[in-house]
This record gives C-alpha cells, structure tokens and sequence, in this order.
C-alpha cells in the first residue's frame, strides 16, 4: 500500500470530518495537540475522581449496619477502583504516563471532583453519596458514552454499567431509612441537605462560566453542556426524593413544566473554595492518596520485578 504523506492542513481536515461524522478518534489517529490536551485534562481528573471518591465511602465498610449491606458497599467501592483503572488506561493511549498523572494529583495540579472533599458523617451519607454522587455522575457518563475519543467513549460503557446499580444501592438506603424511625428519617434529610448542593456543583460552573465547554462542544467530548446535564439530573432526582418523602433543600426550587424544575441560586465561591483546596477534606483526601501509594511502593516494585524477569 502507498502511504501519503499529509499536510496540517489535510490532517485537521481529515480530522475534523471524522469529528463531524461520528467516527471516534483512536489513539494512533493524527489529533490535534488541543484536542489532546484537552482530553488528558478532563480524562485524568475523571480517573482521580474514582480513585479519591473511594474515600468517603470506604470511611463506613468496617462500619456497615448489616453483613449484607458491608458486602454491597465493598463491592461498590471496588468497582470504582475500577473505573479509576479503566480511565488511567484510556488515558494513557495519549502519551502520559500513570506516574505522571499521579505526580501531579499529589503536587495539586490536577483536579478530582469537588464532592468528595466533604466528609462522610454518617451511615445516611453513604445513601446520599450513592443516590446522589453516583446519580449526577451518571448523567454525566451517559452523554459520554457518545464521547468523540474512542477508549473514553468505551471506558464510559463499562463504567455506566455498573454506576446504575451503585446509584440504586444508595438509593435504597435512603428508601430503607425514609421506611424507620423518626431518628433515622431526620438523618436521611439531613444527609440530602448536606449532599444535594455538592452533587449539583459536580456538574461544574454555568455553561457561561465554563472555559472548557466551548473546545469541549466542538470537538464532540462533551456532548451536553454542564447546565444541560444539572437540569436533567435535578429533574429526575426530585420525584425519587417526593416517592420516599424527602425534601429537596432549595427553597427556591420552582416545578416549571412536566417533571421540569428551576433550582435556586448555587453558592459558586463555596464551589471555587473547594477546587482551589480549602474545603474541610481537600487536605486529608491528598494526604491519604500520597501515603497509600507511598505504602503500596512495595507491590509496584514486586511487580515491576516480575515483569523483567519474565521479559
Ligand atoms: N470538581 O470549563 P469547565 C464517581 C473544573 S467519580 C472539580 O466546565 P470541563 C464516583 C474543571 O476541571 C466520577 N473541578 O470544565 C466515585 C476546570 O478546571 P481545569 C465523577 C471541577 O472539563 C466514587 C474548571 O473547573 N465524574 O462517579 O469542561 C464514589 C472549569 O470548568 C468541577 C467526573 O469526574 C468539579 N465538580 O467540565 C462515588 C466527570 N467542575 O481542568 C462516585 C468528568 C469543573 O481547566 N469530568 N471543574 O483546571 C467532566 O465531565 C468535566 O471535566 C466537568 C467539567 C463536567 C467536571
């Protein structure tokens, strides 16, 4: 076969109809450097945000309320371990190393999702963190699934599978608790109160805010905009809260349409505060991340033995 060479120009416009004609953009495909970027960027904070949102859980499994509901929560966090794996992965076909991306989550320039630099108080949390957490991940997810970058679009898949059942699991906590006593339908209330604004920030600032979202629209990565995908989130999540009798925390919150709601006003400085490292974990969750790896140095050493014996 000849092999032609092609220009810049010809490469961005070879590029640019694949974008148009839903052809996903593999790893050995010629790509802009933006566009790279762009997705080393969003793919990594992706993956940290698994890794560092296994910690408010975790904070409950040796005290879970029931064998059965220890086993479910172990499985769940493991699964996030998972999707932490499979987006380093997919990161990595773009020329970044893991050690890379971890050097620079424990020297604080890369971000993980905002929610889970807030403590885990309570049994109740560990509802909330599921029905909420995982549901405004999994809107999110969903529309990724139709990412433009083929190995993010195909993490997104595997990944969607399992975060629907996570969103039940806390789901049915939430539901449990609504069915007990008065004590344990005030912590369940409480537990939205403190989550709900956290899980609608996940979605990050107002399209108009958003530096990333126009390169993002563009070259099909994002396929929803932040707005877009808040609104779908609150508009299912409130009947869930009305079915089992919880109370949405906005008392703004006004039904504009059929299962359509306008939300009140989010606080943005609490949201930059937190991104920027000054929310109530932000420090201990790093701190925790840098000394499990320190700890685990051990096993990487091992298996990077084994690996060049058996060269
Ligand atoms: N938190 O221009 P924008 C899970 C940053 S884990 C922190 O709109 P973009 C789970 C943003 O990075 C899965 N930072 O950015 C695990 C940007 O800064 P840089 C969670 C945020 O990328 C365990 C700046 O603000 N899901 O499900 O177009 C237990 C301006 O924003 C946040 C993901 O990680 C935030 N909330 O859109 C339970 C989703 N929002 O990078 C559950 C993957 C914004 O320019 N990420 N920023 O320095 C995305 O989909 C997109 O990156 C975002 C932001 C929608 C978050």
């Amino acid at each position: 076969m000849i092999e032609v060479e092609l220009n810049q120009e010809e490469l961005l416009k070879e590029f640019e109809d694949k974008i148009a004609n839903e052809v996903k953009i593999e790893p050995r495909d010629w790509m802009p450097d933006e566009y790279r970027n762009h997705l080393i960027r969003q793919i990594s904070q992706h993956a940290h945000s698994e890794v560092i949102g296994m910690q408010p859980e975790g904070n409950w499994i040796s005290r879970a309320p029931s064998l059965r509901s220890k086993k479910i929560l172990l499985a769940k966090i493991q699964d996030e371990g998972g999707h932490g794996l499979y987006l380093y992965g997919a990161a990595e076909t773009l020329g970044v190393s893991r050690d890379q991306f971890i050097n620079w989550l424990h020297e604080g320039k890369a971000k993980y999702a905002s929610v889970f630099n807030y403590p885990s108080l309570n049994w109740a949390d560990v509802g909330a963190i599921g029905w909420l957490v995982d549901g405004a991940a999994i809107t999110n997810q969903v529309s990724l699934q139709r990412t433009s970058y083929g190995p993010y679009a195909r993490a997104m898949v595997r990944i969607c599978k399992e975060e629907s059942f996570h969103q039940r699991q806390g789901y049915e906590i939430m539901w449990k608790m609504m069915e007990g006593t008065e004590d344990q339908k005030r912590m369940a209330q409480d537990a939205l109160n403190r989550w709900w604004w956290p899980a609608l920030m996940m979605f990050g600032p107002h399209d108009s805010e958003s530096p990333n979202t126009g390169n993002a629209v563009k070259w099909k990565i994002k396929r929803e905009s932040n707005d877009r995908l808040r609104e779908k989130f609150i508009n299912k999540t409130i009947p869930q809260a009305e079915l089992i009798g919880l109370k949405i925390p906005d008392p703004n919150l006004k039904q504009i349409g059929e299962e359509q709601y306008a939300h009140g006003d989010i606080d943005w400085k609490e949201f930059w505060d937190v991104i920027n490292g000054n929310g109530p974990c932000n420090q201990q969750r790093l701190e925790h991340h840098i000394q499990a790896h320190q700890d685990g140095a051990w096993v990487r050493e091992c298996a990077n033995a084994y690996h060049t014996k058996s060269k």
